[in-house]
């Protein structure tokens, strides 16, 4: 699993480092599958999903054959099954390699969301707090961004978040790529114990015909995943290879 997260994390810096505007999304997705194979992969462990601009909103778009428009952020779902055993990352940057501001401030919103859950996966420690953990970052951010109005905890309490937020923080992963396993058990959350391997990826989705939001924001999909291993003194992150702050992108993006 060491394994297929490297290649696949090695993959997607192949196509943060490709990208510019004009390509096809198939060719970014060309890229991201070569790079596994060549490194001893045996396929894809999911159809990759390349999604420019709003494609990154339809969360299994996986038709992949939009030109990819410079101004827009490309949402890339990709990877590896490599010795049975399968990766799954996710990484959204701009087609251009820099954020506009109202990329970069839904951005760094995900990203609070991603590390507030990480740093609740641990021995001993109930799966859902991830989760919960990113639904009370998005929200308190679509809040503090405009996007959302009202209290944060009524919101969460009447789910009011979903409409941008509309998944679960993440899955089982192993030679599956949403492997087997509970969540629950006897209908209490499981909880983790070291070996597991589980993927973190909060996301927020702006439809663009959402016309309850400013229109700078619509259209705007940001997901970030990592596949993250339960340690016996906290977690490991099997694919920090790849960049995920906006200034690494930034700086990979322009290498
Ligand atoms: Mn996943």
């Amino acid at each position: 699993m060491r394994r297929a997260a490297e290649i696949s994390a090695e993959a997607h810096c192949r196509a943060m480092k490709i990208s510019q505007p004009g390509l096809y999304e198939y060719q970014l997705q060309a890229e991201i599958e070569h790079e596994f194979m060549s490194s001893g992969a045996s396929s894809p462990a999911y159809t990759s999903i390349v999604g420019g601009g709003k494609n990154g909103c339809i969360l299994h778009y996986i038709e992949n054959r939009d030109r990819l428009k410079s101004g827009d952020l490309v949402l890339i779902d990709a990877g590896c099954e490599y010795q049975d055993y399968a990766a799954d990352i996710s990484r959204t940057f701009p087609v251009n390699g820099r954020f506009t501001a109202a990329q970069a401030a839904i951005y760094d919103v995900v990203l609070a969301a991603q590390t507030a859950a990480i740093d609740l996966i641990g021995p001993g420690l109930e799966y859902n707090l991830a989760n919960e953990a990113t639904i009370r970052v998005i929200t308190q951010g679509l809040v503090d961004l405009g996007i959302l109005e009202g209290s944060v905890e009524t919101l969460i309490a009447e789910g009011g978040y979903r409409d941008f937020y509309m998944h679960s923080a993440g899955h089982w992963l192993g030679m599956d790529v949403h492997d087997v396993g509970d969540y629950k058990i006897d209908n209490h959350w499981r909880v983790y114990e070291p070996g597991m391997v589980v993927t973190v990826e909060p996301g927020i989705y702006i439809s663009p015909q959402n016309k309850t939001v400013a229109a700078k924001w619509r259209g705007i999909a940001v997901r970030i995943e990592d596949d993250v291993l339960v340690t016996k003194t906290g977690n490991e992150d099997l694919t920090s290879g790849v960049p995920k702050t906006r200034d690494q992108i930034e700086l990979l993006m322009a290498s």
